[in-house]
């Protein structure tokens, strides 16, 4: 398994692309088709409930044809559809009349001395707010117009208020965490193509980003190398402009002795994992997790596993050279006072942003703050760029605002603006969220609040300026913040709503939260996750850290009929949605696409007991690797009350069902099971690409794929793989399964690999399809052809058959029924 992975590692990247090189155009084109079908039957049962006639999906079919590039590569000789097309056969709700319970606000002519009727608007949600609290009648808020708002705050005494947009308006209102930037007086600067303005009028102390609504688009802050992407998102591995990992000199991380860390080991609560893997609960404290508030992790610990596994380290700063920074000669000793270096982990696991000082003489920028956007260390940076440097001002939607001294300067794409006025109103993001929606605490939450039908957008990222933590044994750490944050919440729902060009996290459920509920909304542009779950144990650095049995945690999370892409913009280590600590959640008829890491990952087993089913997700990794449309990491045993209300470390098994996942890209599986992952039931998905079929690793088991097909397993570009990746050894008990499955392999070789040693996995009833007439005779499992392994093997892998591949269009029809279309 490690020479495999080393392997991949190698030549992983290489020709990673959203259509394998070496699959038929036809089918690809065949299965775009099918997964366009397949979204749309998704997207017509996306009715919101709510009152409110626009669904915030309602251009996603246009945009999922887009993704699927059905047009791009010549798939259909039919014109594109409407963009537009009316999104359900069934009449959309009718609009109430005016609701004379209901406050009215309006950002236009509203003001907070009025009463709040229809004709007498409030000017400000956060008065209205107010209000209701104080009225006994029941409880909604109507919006009208465009609010640039301070993050607003809702607790208990909100339990059971709805917020929408007013029914009768067409436009959603806007909520926006920004500040627009308006009468500002540009001054052309000698330099071409430059303007400034002074921002002192405005109370903000940093512009840490610049959109321009009108557009549709973000500025970039000043770089070198320049980006030739406006939106600084790759759709390609490649297709963003860095430095190179091997020319600079990265500082060693800092020492630390053992005496710096203090651990906490709770031994042997597992028994399920072969060979020992993962069967104590360990984290360290301190020493290079002090980077993190609170200072803790699993890769702090001293006894780490799996993958790559070394302790928590960072490098301490980079030595800056004009052979890879041309423009160095122009720095002076504050250039970087404001500077960031944004570099991804070598393996490209996350990125890390430090800030640092800078010493002129020796060139050394040492970091001070940073690195803890993701839980995994290295020694030295990957490939990397420096940012916020007014020095490497010197491209097209290039902005750089200098803290000192108030001044913005802006480079203008010369080829559609004379000045930076022909952007529209520029905002810049302030606010870390839009809502917070925090109860009092767990026996007193907020319940029954509803936010429908109305635009988020404008908040700030969040990526140095709040405390990230490592919210459990996965790669993953985080911040608690997003555009709409839920603690302490019951039966919340956010529905309809679209969450566009926000900087941090979209929705993040964190804490104790029961049935929270994301539906029908459209997540567009988002800086970190469209959607975050993250709960807390009874401790953080001491032994309680390993209890969930205090039940603060998301618990039936309902995340259904949502379309989430063009995510992770800013942190990579980001998905459409990730959960940690956290049970029982569904996750239900989404459209998923286009992210640089992960589609959805599961950090940790905790409880378990969740649910993946009918979703579309494609267009995943596309700036890393090693991962897939979902990935997974079980590291840490967890003590919950999922299985036992008395408190067990077992999990209950999770359930991925009836998916369409393409492993394109870098995807090195669709459904990726990672370092101790256990108890999946994985079944009837269509999963299409990617390198290997099912994988269990480093002390995976429980690991059950069945009645799946595979199209074109060993197609991905971590290079030819197997149907059955199986690279863990085997507990009796606790097999890996593999059964009634349809996979066609790429090439031949093995359409299943595992480790013998203590026991066979189960397998059998596999139909294996091969696409060269000799391969059917040599295919088979650990380098024996499968007959001769049936016939050495009587009862391991019985009813299993290899045979011929002679026309693709089977995939397609077994898909099709599989899916139900
Ligand atoms: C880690 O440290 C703890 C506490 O000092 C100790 O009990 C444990 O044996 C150590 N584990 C390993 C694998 O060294
Ligand atoms: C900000 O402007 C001041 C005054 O022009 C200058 O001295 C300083 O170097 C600038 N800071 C940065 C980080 O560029
Ligand atoms: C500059 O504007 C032109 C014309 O609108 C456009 O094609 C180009 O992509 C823009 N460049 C950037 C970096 O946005
Ligand atoms: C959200 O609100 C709660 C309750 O007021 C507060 O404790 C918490 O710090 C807030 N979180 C953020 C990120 O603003
Ligand atoms: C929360 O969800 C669970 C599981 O779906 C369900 O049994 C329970 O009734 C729900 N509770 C509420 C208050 O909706
Ligand atoms: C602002 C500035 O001088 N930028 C320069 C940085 O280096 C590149 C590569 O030499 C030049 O093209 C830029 O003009």
């Amino acid at each position: 398994m490690k020479l495999l992975l080393t392997a991949a590692l190698l030549l992983g990247y290489a020709s990673a692309s959203s259509r394998p090189d070496s699959v038929p155009a036809d089918f690809d084109c065949a299965m775009r088709q099918l997964a366009l079908d397949f979204a749309n039957t998704k997207l017509s049962a996306l009715r919101p409930s709510c009152q409110h006639p626009t669904p915030a999906t309602s251009n996603a079919v246009g945009l999922v044809r887009d993704a699927l590039e059905i047009d791009a590569y010549g798939c259909s000789t039919a014109p594109p559809p409407n963009l537009n097309p009316p999104s359900s056969s069934s009449p959309p709700p009718q609009p109430p009349l005016t609701d004379p319970s209901a406050i009215y606000v309006d950002s236009y002519v509203g003001s907070d001395e009025n009463s709040g009727s229809s004709t007498d608007p409030m000017l400000t949600l956060t008065a209205a707010v107010q209000k209701s609290r104080n009225s006994n009648s029941p409880k909604t808020i109507y919006l009208r117009g465009t609010f640039y708002t301070k993050q607003i705050q809702l607790n208990e005494e909100d339990s059971g208020l709805t917020i929408m947009t007013d029914p009768e308006e067409e436009e959603f209102a806007v909520l926006s965490g920004g500040v627009p930037l308006t009468t500002l007086q540009w001054e052309k600067n000698p330099t071409p193509n430059v303007f400034s303005a002074d921002l002192s009028s405005f109370s903000f102390s940093d512009v840490p980003g610049l959109h321009f609504p009108s557009l549709s688009q973000r500025g970039t802050v000043a770089r070198f190398p320049n980006t030739p992407n406006p939106f600084q998102m790759n759709e390609e591995f490649s297709g963003d402009q860095r430095i190179a990992q091997g020319v600079a000199t990265w500082l060693p991380p800092k020492p630390y002795k053992e005496t710096d860390f203090s651990y906490v080991q709770i031994p042997g609560v597992r028994d399920d994992t072969p060979d020992g893997w993962f069967q104590d609960y360990v984290h360290g404290v301190g020493g290079s997790c002090e980077v993190y508030d609170p200072p803790v992790s699993y890769w702090c610990s001293n006894s780490t596993q799996g993958g790559g596994a070394f302790q928590f380290m960072i490098p301490s700063g980079i030595i800056l050279d004009e052979s890879f920074l041309p423009n160095l000669s122009k720095y002076t000793p504050t250039s970087l006072n404001q500077a960031v270096v944004n570099a991804w982990h070598p393996a490209r696991w996350e990125n890390w942003m430090f800030e640092g000082d800078f010493d002129i003489n020796s060139k050394t920028f040492t970091f001070n703050k940073g690195g803890f956007q993701g839980a995994r260390g290295e020694k030295q940076g990957g490939d990397w760029f420096i940012e916020n440097v007014f020095e490497e001002l010197d491209s097209e939607n290039e902005f750089f605002y200098n803290r000192s001294s108030k001044m913005l300067f802006f480079y203008v794409n010369a080829s559609f603006a004379s000045s930076p006025d022909d952007y529209g109103v520029m905002v810049v993001p302030q606010e870390e969220g839009v809502f917070n929606i925090s109860g009092a605490s767990q026996s007193n939450p907020v319940k029954d609040l509803s936010i429908e039908s109305v635009t988020i957008t404008g908040t700030r990222h969040t990526y140095l300026t709040a405390p990230h933590s490592v919210p459990s044994g996965g790669d993953w750490a985080l911040e608690r913040r997003g555009a709409i944050l839920l603690e302490n919440t019951e039966s919340t729902s956010i529905e309809n709503v679209k969450i566009n060009m926000v900087d941090g996290h979209g929705g993040h459920i964190s804490g104790y939260n029961r049935n929270a509920t994301f539906k029908g909304n459209h997540f567009s542009w988002v800086g970190g996750s469209a959607i975050v779950s993250w709960g807390r144990t009874d401790g953080e650095t001491d032994e309680e850290a390993f209890s969930g049995m205090g039940g603060n945690w998301p618990r039936f999370n309902l995340i259904e009929n949502n379309v989430a892409r063009e995510v992770g913009h800013f942190e990579k280590q980001n998905s459409f949605y990730v959960q940690a600590k956290t049970a029982q959640s569904t996750i239900r008829n989404n459209l998923f696409f286009n992210g640089p890491r992960a589609g959805v990952n599961y950090n940790d087993g905790f409880g378990g007991g969740d649910v993946l089913e009918g979703n579309l997700i494609f267009n995943t990794c596309r700036e890393s690797g090693d991962h897939g449309p979902f990935n997974s990491w079980d590291r840490q045993p967890f003590l919950t009350p999922v299985v036992d209300e008395d408190g067990s470390t077992a999990m209950e098994w999770r359930t991925i069902r009836s998916n369409f996942m393409i492993g394109n890209y870098q995807s090195q599986e669709t459904v990726d099971n990672d370092d101790g992952s256990g108890y999946y039931l994985t079944e009837d998905n269509f999963l299409v690409y990617s390198s290997n079929g099912l994988k269990s690793d480093f002390g995976g088991h429980d690991n059950h794929h069945i009645g799946n097909i595979y199209a074109y397993v060993g197609s991905g570009s971590w290079g030819s793989g197997s149907c059955m990746s199986d690279g863990a050894s085997q507990l009796d008990g606790h097999e890996d399964l593999y059964q009634n499955n349809f996979c066609v392999l790429s090439e031949g070789g093995d359409y299943g690999n595992f480790d013998a040693s203590t026991a066979y996995p189960k397998m059998g009833d596999n139909d294996i399809y091969v696409l060269g007439e000799d391969d059917v005779g040599t295919v088979g499992l650990n380098g024996v052809a499968l007959a001769d392994f049936q016939a050495a093997n009587p009862g391991v892998d019985d009813g299993s058959t290899v045979a011929l591949l002679d026309d693709w269009g089977i995939i397609i029809n077994k898909g099709r029924a599989l899916l139900g279309l």
